[in-house]
């Protein structure tokens, strides 16, 4: 797979765009004003050449409906914020004393007119409907119309789909069956299931067509932790569904996180998931790779840091980009070859890069490891497993300079390995980076670092 992406790169030079270039899932995001993105459970609307991101503000740390976020972007990168498209209202299932989640948009061209869909839900998930709002603008505000139960059963994930028509895809019934209901031709309200797939147990769908295959992706039902996610095939939307298929290896959980929206993106697509943080949910991140359809099923390319280039709708790993850019590769770091110091020790693991990684960092011990620079700031990701059930962090320190600290989620295992990123100020030539000083909890075990 990387190698075919690599091979996009000879067909087409790389667009440089002003601000931010790169993708970096796991960071913390920013918009064109320096403010932290808040659109999780995110939603991609499309108007001549500008993405519109709906989402979820959660900028309050609580599962409870704040507003409907609308951020508009040329190149899925540098996103501005714009006018919140939905706000709460008293008295109403939109109120701020109830949930609204995974806001999704689609244009109605009969009525000319964008309509939002979303869980709309009670604190307790228990009202279980949907709601629906319209406006005559991508980032309205929307008029809510109201929220119910589709076809009196329950809905909570859901997605649209257009395809001639449009379609909700959505958890039903407690979350057991999967369904996809037509809507009408003002996209309003649903008209008949379609589809039903019983005792599926999805949730946060989404669905790309490829070549005549519609592809569903999902995650399972585990709250806010991850899970697998899943992808199914039919080559009509009534099924059959096939049975399911990863789209990433199953001790990763989707590479910590839950899908939210997969964008088309030439003959691939672009997933865009949630790394949910439950006790902070504003700092939940955002997790987009590129999702890659040659094998003839999709997979996650877990690309530490990457970029788009739409007029071809390739993705870019950074290696090519850096070729292109600046000539320059990143490079691996094992975390074994670094000076290890105080009681940290190495631990031996099949899935550890070079079969080892340093552990027992924190709380007394420490790896400094040299790497080159190039003078300036620079995406690092570090190769981490963490076996707890909660997160970690590390303080990381560079030439002996003040620390920061990065947290670390749980990865799913102490086997399990995942990339955290992390920009650092790097100087010209010779660097060292210390892991784990001056901290008395411990971080998660270091396999490698990359330095972009
Ligand atoms: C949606 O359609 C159902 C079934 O036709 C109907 O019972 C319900 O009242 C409609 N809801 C709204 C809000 O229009
Ligand atoms: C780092 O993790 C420890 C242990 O979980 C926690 O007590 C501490 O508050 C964390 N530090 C930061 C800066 O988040
Ligand atoms: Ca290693």
């Amino acid at each position: 797979m990387f190698s075919l992406l690599l091979a996009f790169t000879a067909l087409a030079g790389l667009l440089l765009v002003h601000g931010q270039s790169v993708i970096v899932p796991g960071a913390p995001w920013k918009d064109t004003s320096g403010n932290a993105i808040q659109a999780h459970g995110a939603g991609i609307l499309k108007v001549g050449s500008t993405f519109y991101w709906f989402g979820e503000d959660k900028s309050h740390n609580s599962a409870l409906f704040k507003a409907v976020s609308c951020y508009t972007s040329t190149d899925l990168v540098n996103w501005a914020r714009q006018n919140d498209a939905l706000s709460p209202i008293a008295g109403t299932m939109i109120s701020t004393n109830n949930v609204v989640e995974r806001p999704k948009v689609i244009f109605n061209s009969k009525n000319s007119e964008y309509v939002m869909w979303f869980h709309s839900d009670s604190s307790n998930y228990g009202a279980a409907m949907v709601g629906v709002a319209t406006a005559k603008t991508p980032c309205g505000p929307y008029t809510y119309k109201g929220s119910w139960k589709p076809l009196g059963a329950d809905s909570r994930d859901e997605g649209l789909f257009q395809d001639g028509s449009a379609y909700l895809l959505y958890a039903s019934d407690n979350n057991q069956n999967f369904k996809i209901s037509q809507l009408d031709s003002n996209y309003y309200n649903v008209t008949a299931v379609v589809s039903q797939m019983n005792g599926a147990t999805l949730e946060a769908p989404g669905i790309v067509k490829r070549n005549g295959v519609y592809w569903l992706i999902a995650s399972h039902t585990s709250g806010w932790d991850p899970n697998p996610n899943k992808a199914f095939h039919a080559t009509s939307l009534a099924g059959p569904w096939s049975s399911q298929a990863d789209i990433a290896p199953e001790s990763v959980r989707t590479y910590y996180s839950q899908n939210a929206y997969d964008l088309p993106l030439g003959s691939n697509a672009i997933y865009m998931g949630d790394r949910w943080r439950s006790n902070l949910l504003g700092s939940s991140q955002y997790i987009w790779y590129p999702l890659d359809f040659s094998s003839g099923s999709p997979q996650i390319v877990p690309t530490d840091v990457w970029s788009v280039n739409l007029n071809a709708g390739k993705c870019f790993l950074p290696r090519a980009e850096h070729a292109a850019r600046v000539e320059r590769a990143s490079t691996s770091y094992e975390a074994e070859n670094g000076q290890l110091g105080g009681s940290s020790r190495l631990l031996s693991g099949s899935a550890f890069s070079g079969g080892t990684a340093v552990g027992y960092l924190g709380n007394g011990g420490t790896v400094t490891i040299t790497v080159q620079g190039r003078g300036t700031a620079q995406w690092v990701s570090l190769y981490i497993a963490n076996g707890d059930s909660s997160w970690r962090n590390t303080t990381i320190s560079v030439n002996g300079g003040a620390s920061i600290v990065l947290d670390q989620p749980n990865t799913g295992g102490g086997n399990v390995v995942l990339s955290i990123p992390v920009q650092l100020n790097l100087r010209s030539g010779s660097n060292t980076i210390t892991f784990g000083a001056g901290q008395s909890n411990y971080a998660a075990d270091l396999d490698k670092i990359i330095v972009y």
